[in-house]
């Protein structure tokens, strides 16, 4: 193994390749909350040649490596172990190309979301993809874990604004794939091999991404409502009323509206008063009309009693402090205190049924403990957390057994956008069948026969 510290220098460089105490923190974790490791060694390519040659010489010594982006990711896909070799991708940062008639943008995988984000701006487009890590995470990140967000409702996952990328495969061999046309139907669509595979089939080193025009307005509304069905209601109604323009259906069950909205947070309450459900809506119009459209068809909302109450904001600041009761989640830690968290997906319908049930079955067993349900609701897809007063560490392995447990119930999945690196390993048999899990492990171990890339996380080879 110290053969391949001593081939990999040689090859690239004292400055590429790092070792023991030169190593930095910010490379041994991500935001799993799992322990930090110290890998063999660092590599930290500025060129794909630079990556395939990594890759080359790690293949030929059989030794693993572990991708790493801008280290958000919450499964503890990007931690590599002591006999394993960490190559982060935090040098190959920059645009390369926006092409604005085709409305797309080249990137190097390595570059943060959002300096993607405001490039789009700059050039008068728009990058779709946002979430709340925006300014460390990588876009090569969001493509190897087809990373969701808070727009998917309007814009699909990252999967849907990657036209093209790059990928270098375990051996080392460049796949060099920057398609920028919308239909293209010559074959396998190799792309999706990489997208949310978690870097366990290749290293995404560019990407060609899908941009859109930038919105003539957004606006957004924060409604209370008496119950769950009442929220289907307005779903079904603001998808017909306001049609491709909603851009986000976030709902939050009470008790993560009345935590956000405490005066530990410097949240302020969009509402008065106190309702069972809470729905953070948005839109993105072509002109202003659009944007108007959204107040009437909140006045209809009222008057059949969908909705009990509604604030609308216009301009960037109001909408800003709506998302901050979203936002404030990261403060999440210090005011509660440790959480085991989901992001798990259900049908849009049965939702309320399983926030129910686990209500109930959280309580029987800790009576005591706090749970949190809100989420990307629009998608079918729900973030959950519980926190256990007074337990430390916190009974995890018997939230997620109870947790998953009842996704596995209904149908569900245990993974609508984190994905499952280490942590939901051993829950993904309750939503992918024995047939889907071989299929999987048979292109896994087509691509990489010596099981060398990221290995141990999403399945086992
Ligand atoms: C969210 C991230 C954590 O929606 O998925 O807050
Ligand atoms: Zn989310």
């Amino acid at each position: 193994m110290t053969g391949v510290v001593e081939s990999l220098k040689a090859e690239l460089g004292g400055e590429v390749v790092t070792t023991g105490a030169d190593i930095p923190e910010r490379n041994l974790k991500d935001w799993s909350g799992l322990p930090g490791q110290r890998p063999l060694a660092l590599v930290r390519p500025r060129t794909t040649a630079e990556v395939a040659t990594a890759m080359r010489l790690c293949h030929a010594a059989g030794v693993a490596v572990v991708p790493q982006g801008g280290l958000t990711g919450l499964v503890g896909a990007s931690i590599a172990g002591p006999a394993e070799v960490a190559l982060s991708l935090e040098r190959m940062t920059g645009v390369e190309e926006i092409d604005a008639a085709t409305a797309t943008m080249t990137v190097k995988s390595g570059t943060p979301l959002e300096v993607i984000q405001n490039a789009a701006a700059d050039a008068d487009m728009f990058f779709a993809l946002d979430l709340g890590a925006r300014g460390s995470c990588a876009i090569g990140g969001n493509v190897s874990t087809n990373a969701g967000g808070n727009r998917v409702i309007r814009y699909g996952m990252t999967r849907d604004m990657v036209l093209g990328l790059e990928a270098v495969l375990p051996d080392g061999t460049v796949i060099t794939s920057l398609n920028k046309l919308i239909k293209n139907n010559a074959g396998y669509d190799l792309k999706h091999l990489f997208i949310g595979s978690e870097g366990t089939l290749g290293i995404v080193t560019r990407v060609v991404l899908r941009l859109y025009p930038r919105p003539g307005s957004i606006a957004a509304a924060f409604c209370g409502l008496a119950d769950y069905e009442a929220v289907v209601r307005l779903l079904k109604a603001a998808r017909a009323g306001l049609g491709a323009t909603l851009s986000a259906f976030e709902v939050m069950w009470h008790e993560f509206y009345d935590c956000m909205t405490t005066k530990a947070t410097g949240v302020r309450a969009p509402l008065t008063g106190r309702h069972r459900l809470y729905v953070l809506m948005e839109a993105h119009g072509a002109t202003e009309a659009d944007g108007e459209r959204l107040e009437s068809f909140l006045g209809t909302m009222l008057e059949q009693g969908v909705i009990e109450d509604a604030a609308v904001a216009h301009n960037t600041a109001q909408i800003k402090a709506f998302w901050a009761i979203r936002d404030a989640v990261a403060e999440y830690t210090t005011m509660i205190g440790p959480m085991v968290g989901f992001d798990l997906g259900l049908v849009v319908n049965r939702m309320d049924d399983y926030v129910q049930e686990c209500r109930k079955r959280v309580a029987a067993r800790w009576p005591t403990a706090i749970g949190h349900y809100y989420g990307h609701i629009g998608d079918g897809n729900i973030h959950v957390n519980v926190h256990v007063p007074g337990a430390d560490p916190q009974p995890k392995d018997e939230v997620n057994d109870l947790v998953y447990g009842l996704v596995r119930e209904m149908g569900g999945t245990v993974s609508a956008e984190h994905g499952i690196g280490v942590t939901k390993r051993k829950y993904l048999p309750y939503t992918r069948s024995p047939e889907e899990l071989a299929l999987m492990a048979v292109i896994k171990r087509a691509v990489d026969p010596k099981n060398i890339l990221n290995p141990g996380k999403v399945i086992e080879a």
